[in-house]
């Protein structure tokens, strides 16, 4: 195995599927815009993402892909999963970048989403045991919100939630703590921005954090604005397994950029945006979904071995802005 110690490594971490992008709105079974931000969960032993579809009008909804190897022969629903809900009105302008875990304690999928309600986005919550009846739980906390996911089991009896506020035009990532999903609290400022970085203008997260013997893995987008529009690039953070708020190591460089055409052209060019990540425990192999300039959805994989080694390797955490 190549070691990833060396730092000039981390753009060798993650390798793009050949056959991408793997899902294209060309391929939708009705009208449909752009299809990106995917969730994606193991269920029935098969790939199940979760794609936020924007229509032809500018709103998104959620619809369920499911495919065996998670790479060829998608099976897309004929009609929205998700749409916004008439009882639900803060999903008025639609629903964006579903996150999805598997629940221990609930024995229930949680699907944390955007809504985007007109006095901004904000994070909702909806259960499900089978992706066929959805339990809305409706919104967790006020906008203006994005880039949640709970942690798939409780720590120290909390359900513990990762979300990416903004705050006096700032965006950090934030970590609260809840013992109902209901009423959340304990809130602390867990990844800030790198002012003069490549994730100097925003940080959000990506996928839920993975459990790994060493720490949480926490895969997060950074963002720069240029001269020609933001770019979104993707770094690493591990943090404590039974103090999540405590972040051991996080990445210098990021790990992977918009390379290929279809990350670098499209509605918002220069966008990777993982949402959605399944860990093939035989192949030790991480799959990482992700939106291609807010118009398709791009899958890479990486060695777990090697991004643990990789994450544990970069300098401790020391708090910045
Ligand atoms: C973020 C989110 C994402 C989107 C990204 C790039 O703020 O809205 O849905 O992919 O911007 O446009």
């Amino acid at each position: 195995m190549k070691s990833f110690a060396n730092q000039e490594s981390s753009n060798l971490l993650f390798r793009r599927y050949q056959g991408n992008p793997v899902l294209t709105s060309a391929q939708w079974p009705y009208s449909a815009n752009a299809v990106f931000n995917p969730g994606a969960t193991k269920y029935n032993g098969e790939t199940l993402l979760l794609l936020r579809v924007e229509d032809m009008r500018g709103f998104s909804h959620l619809t369920i892909a499911r495919s065996k190897d998670g790479k060829t022969d998608w099976r897309i629903a004929p009609t929205p999963t998700l749409k916004p809900s008439v009882r639900y009105k803060e999903e008025r302008w639609g629903l964006e970048d579903p996150r999805i875990v598997w629940l221990e304690d609930q024995e229930k999928y949680a699907i944390t989403y955007v809504s985007f309600s007109t006095g901004g986005p904000l994070v909702s919550l909806v259960l499900t045991k089978d992706f066929q009846t959805f339990t809305r739980f409706g919104a967790l906390l006020p906008p203006e919100d994005k880039d949640a996911s709970l942690f798939p089991r409780l720590i120290n009896g909390r359900f513990v939630l990762i979300h990416r506020p903004i705050i006096r035009g700032e965006a950090h990532i934030w970590i609260c703590f809840s013992p109902d999903l209901k009423h959340w609290g304990d809130h602390r400022m867990l990844i800030p921005v790198r002012p003069g970085w490549w994730d100097s203008h925003r940080v959000g997260l990506g996928p839920p954090p993975i459990e790994t013997p060493e720490g949480w893995l926490v895969i997060y987008h950074g963002v720069r604005i240029t001269a020609s529009g933001s770019l979104y690039r993707i770094g690493l953070v591990l943090l404590d397994l039974e103090q999540p708020w405590r972040v051991v190591c996080r990445s210098d460089d990021w790990v992977f950029a918009p390379q290929e055409s279809y990350e670098r052209v499209g509605d918002v060019p220069g966008v990777v945006f993982p949402s959605g990540a399944i860990v093939d425990p035989e192949a030790n192999e991480l799959r990482l979904y992700y939106g291609a300039a807010d118009t398709t959805v791009g899958l890479a994989t990486a060695d777990m071995d090697q991004l643990i080694e990789y994450i544990k390797s970069c300098p401790a955490h020391q708090r910045e802005g």
